[in-house]
């Protein structure tokens, strides 16, 4: 089976470069694939409407690179795990994990039998993965739990437990919401960040991965050091909108300037 970068990196501590795709644009995904990132997660809850069909085409497109290719499926249903595992993806965040029942579901959709209840078709997937997908899946195939409620925080230790589950990828502005707070990316508040800090600590221990959607690259790197190796460091919707707007205040800098 084609090798997983992101996995050796995790094994190895070594800093993991994450993007995301908040679009289904083919040319942008491979301007995104060709950038540099260690993996692309293309975001089917959150991203510009992205369908299976689109998120799909946006996989085959990525893999014009060696990047690893992840959906954000839309809700932890599996029907969206089994159309993106099947059509190449290598792994998948799947939202709101709450509890123990949640992580059986997210966790049982991405592994064969007897491990879970993926049902065998990979259409794509044995093109893109080789033919001995079905021999090495159950082990390769990335399943990320976000925790982003209260609840979920609360069961960290049960959703750890479900086999299957390799880490946590905190949706800080979900679990905001769910701490009566404002949704943000870093938000100043000492029971929310000791909630992050709960989730990092529960990876620790059971030895899976902890991410976070962080705001940039400075936050990022605290993260990093904090024992996060899953940190987005930005979305294609949030690059062109602070180019251009970046641009318009050069533009406006200079002009003022004379
Ligand atoms: C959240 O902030 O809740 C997210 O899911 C970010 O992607
Ligand atoms: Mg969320």
């Amino acid at each position: 089976m084609r090798s997983n970068k992101l996995r050796a990196l995790w094994r190895e501590g070594k800093p993991a470069t994450i993007g995301w795709l908040g679009t289904a644009d083919g040319f942008i995904a491979e301007v995104m694939a060709h950038a540099g990132f260690d993996a692309i997660v293309v975001d089917m809850q959150h991203g510009m409407a992205i369908g299976p069909d689109r998120a799909a085409t946006v996989l085959q497109v990525l893999s014009t690179t060696d990047v690893v290719p992840l959906v954000r499926v839309p809700w932890n249903e599996p029907i969206p795990i089994q159309y993106v595992l099947d059509a190449g993806a290598y792994g998948v965040v799947v939202p709101m994990v709450n509890n123990r029942e949640d992580a059986v579901k997210a966790a049982g959709a991405c592994r064969y039998a007897p491990m879970g209840y993926r049902s065998n078709g990979p259409n794509r997937a044995r093109f893109y993965f080789g033919d001995d997908y079905f021999e090495h899946a159950n082990k390769e195939i990335i399943c990320l739990a976000m925790i982003e409620t209260v609840e979920g925080v609360e069961n960290l230790d049960a959703i750890a437990q479900v086999p299957g589950i390799d880490g946590f990828h905190i949706g800080p502005t979900d679990l905001a919401i769910s701490m009566g707070l404002p949704p943000a990316f870093d938000v100043k508040d000492t029971k929310w960040e000791e909630s992050v800090q709960k989730v990092v600590a529960a990876a620790k221990k059971y030895g899976l991965v902890a991410g976070i959607q962080v705001s940039g690259p400075e936050a990022a790197v605290r993260r990093f050091k904090q024992g996060f190796n899953f940190n987005p460091l930005g979305s294609d919707i949030r690059i062109v909108q602070a180019g251009a707007q970046k641009l318009i205040e050069d533009w406006k800098k200079g002009l003022a300037a004379g």
